[in-house]
């Protein structure tokens, strides 16, 4: 199975992205970590050149909130995208919220895991669940 990961947008926190990229290889996945710093449009064309079944962005700055607007418009320029299941963690707005409404939010922009503020290994058994329902894994 494969998945791309990275930090959207000009987010420079790496830490994470590091744990993500050695935690999926434990697990058995293929990586294709685009590192920090990545737009959204580059994890798109990566799913697209890698045939990815998983796409799993993190945002550690907040910033996600304004790119989440965009994911819809973007994904539906590319028809081979359809079946891709997109994953989100880390620190999903700037400042604080309701979780609730967070992940209500963020599900609107076309995710279909959300995960603010979960730590990792608790999204990682979420992500096998959803893989597992939908006869994937
Ligand atoms: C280290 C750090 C920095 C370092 C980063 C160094 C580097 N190259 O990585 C420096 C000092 C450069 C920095 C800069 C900034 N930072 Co900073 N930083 C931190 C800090 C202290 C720790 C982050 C970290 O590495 N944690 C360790 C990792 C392992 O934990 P984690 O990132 O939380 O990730 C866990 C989960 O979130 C989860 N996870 C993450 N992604 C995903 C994805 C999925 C799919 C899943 C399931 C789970 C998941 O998994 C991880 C393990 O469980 C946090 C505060 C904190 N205590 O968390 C602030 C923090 C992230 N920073 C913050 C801010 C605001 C900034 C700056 C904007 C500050 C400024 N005004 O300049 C800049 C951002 C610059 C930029 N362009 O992005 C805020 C973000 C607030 C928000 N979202 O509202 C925080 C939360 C501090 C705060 N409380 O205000 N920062």
């Amino acid at each position: 199975m494969k998945v791309i990961t990275g930090v959207v947008g000009n987010d420079i926190h790496v830490v994470a992205n590091r744990l993500i990229d050695l935690s999926l290889r434990a697990r058995g996945y293929e990586v294709f970590n685009l590192g920090v710093n990545t737009h959204l449009e580059e994890f798109f064309d990566a799913a697209v050149e890698t045939g990815a079944e998983v796409l799993m962005i993190s945002s550690l700055n907040g910033e996600a909130e304004g790119w989440g607007r965009e994911v819809k418009l973007l994904k539906s320029r590319y028809r081979t995208l359809d079946d891709l299941l997109m994953m989100i963690g880390g620190n999903l707005v700037v400042g604080s919220g309701r979780t609730e409404d967070i992940v209500a939010r963020y599900k609107n922009y076309g995710f279909d895991i959300v995960c603010h503020q979960v730590d990792l290994n608790t999204g990682l058994d979420m992500l096998a669940e959803l893989l597992q329902e939908r006869g994937l894994q």
